[in-house]
């Protein structure tokens, strides 16, 4: 295998930003929802490059995009993938990085003549987001037998679409088998999304794991009644109760310290108008930690201040979990690979656990799986300003590149 082959930096920036288009929101950024329109034109774009690139595609029955390129052997390939569906006020990067840096990889390879030992695939996962329909990881969880395809298939969204029908809707409701993973091992280059790679001058991230992610859905019931009319000792407020949570759980997370987050992203009230107190609030809160203890004790801690609140305001709670995992640890051999192979470049690395979700923590379960990060600028991503700097996208693919063609031999 020549050592010193290398990535087409221009050839990945222009993808991305051809990518980048499909979806493209005012400002620069882009919003493809899991099974929107916008989604299945990303999804139709990168189908199109991979048949370009000569690669077998298939597609399973949660939408699972996976294209393959035979080795001299047959056998599991060694797979590189992320995502291709965005947040609502997404940027370039995040997934669509991972998943065009492998097209990159098999057009480099194409390029130089070169067949690997191993089959390689590249990979696109179904609702990696988890912002239209949770949870996260949707599809990689599926793929590997984690989440029944007849629950994901019947999963409604916050809009109250359900997943088959928008599959079937776009095109993208497959024949390929799932939960039978076929995977040597997987690598995933992705974007950092937070500031530890930019504030420390560091290029490349050899990731150590995920950590543990906890999503809950509040439905907190009240009474409306006249803004004006009604005395304030005869409230019983859902808004003011959410907003008891939502100062909370920011109180939670400093008390806690350490790695612990805590996030309320959606909130909705009803009836929502000026002069009538509010008599529902649905609202989510994310807490994520490193360590699996602390993250319980959070949610313990945030269990019980939700009941304590509202039952003095006299408000009802509901509550359902959209999404748990614990923390996850990538494989020590890997870890130390990307970080030997970044040395080798001279690229300065350093190791970090992944504050975001991503497929690599679900494919970790079923074969070894790493992560590759180069840095956010201004550590800024689910913003439509997300951005990483050309160099350290092509830094990044020749890490992969390298790595996947070691593991492919
Ligand atoms: O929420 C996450 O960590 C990822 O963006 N799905
Ligand atoms: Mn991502
Ligand atoms: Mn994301």
């Amino acid at each position: 295998m020549r050592r010193n082959l290398q990535v087409d930096g221009s050839r990945l920036s222009s993808r991305l930003d051809a990518l980048g288009k499909v979806g493209a929101i005012a400002g620069g950024g882009v919003s493809r929802l899991a099974l929107t329109e916008a989604d299945q034109a990303g999804r139709d774009l990168v189908v199109s490059w991979m048949r370009e690139l000569g690669l077998a595609v298939s597609i399973d029955a949660v939408g699972n995009v996976i294209a393959l390129r035979n080795g001299k052997d047959d056998g599991a390939p060694v797979m590189m993938g992320s995502h291709i569906d965005t947040v609502r006020t997404g940027g370039l990067y995040d997934g669509n990085l991972g998943v065009l840096a492998g097209l990159e990889v098999v057009a480099s390879l194409n390029d130089a003549g070169i067949i690997t030992r191993r089959p390689l695939a590249v990979a696109f996962f179904t609702n990696e987001e988890g912002s239209r329909f949770q949870p996260d990881m949707f599809g990689s969880l599926v793929y590997t037998g984690a989440l029944p395809l007849d629950r994901a298939l019947a999963t409604v969204g916050i809009d109250g679409a359900v997943v088959g029908e928008e599959l079937a809707r776009i095109g993208y409701a497959g024949t390929a088998a799932v939960g039978k993973p076929h995977v040597h091992a997987y690598v995933e280059l992705h974007i950092e999304q937070g500031p530890v790679l930019e504030e420390g001058d560091f290029r490349i991230g050899a990731v150590e794991g995920v950590q543990g992610i906890s999503w809950t859905e509040f439905t907190l019931g009240g009474q409306s009644s006249h803004a004006g009319a009604t005395p304030m000792r005869m409230r019983h407020d859902a808004g003011y109760v959410a907003a008891e949570i939502i100062a909370f759980v920011r109180r939670l997370a400093q008390e806690l310290g350490g790695n612990q987050v805590a996030t309320v992203g959606l909130l909705t009230l009803s009836p929502n108008l000026i002069n009538v107190v509010p008599d529902q609030a649905v609202m989510t809160v994310d807490l994520r930690n490193t360590n699996e203890e602390r993250l319980k004790e959070a949610e313990r801690r945030l269990f019980a201040f939700v009941t304590a609140t509202a039952a003095a305001e006299g408000v009802s709670v509901s509550h359902r979990s959209l999404a748990r995992f614990e923390p996850v640890g990538f494989a020590p051999d890997l870890i130390a690979r990307v970080e030997a192979i970044a040395r080798e470049f001279e690229l300065p690395v350093r190791r970090l656990p992944s504050g975001a979700g991503h497929d690599a923590q679900i494919l970790a379960a079923v074969c070894p799986a790493c992560m590759i990060f180069v840095p956010s600028v201004n550590g800024i991503s689910h913003n439509i300003t997300e951005y990483t700097k050309p160099d350290d996208l092509a830094a990044g693919a020749n890490v992969l590149l390298r790595l996947v063609t070691e593991l492919a031999e």
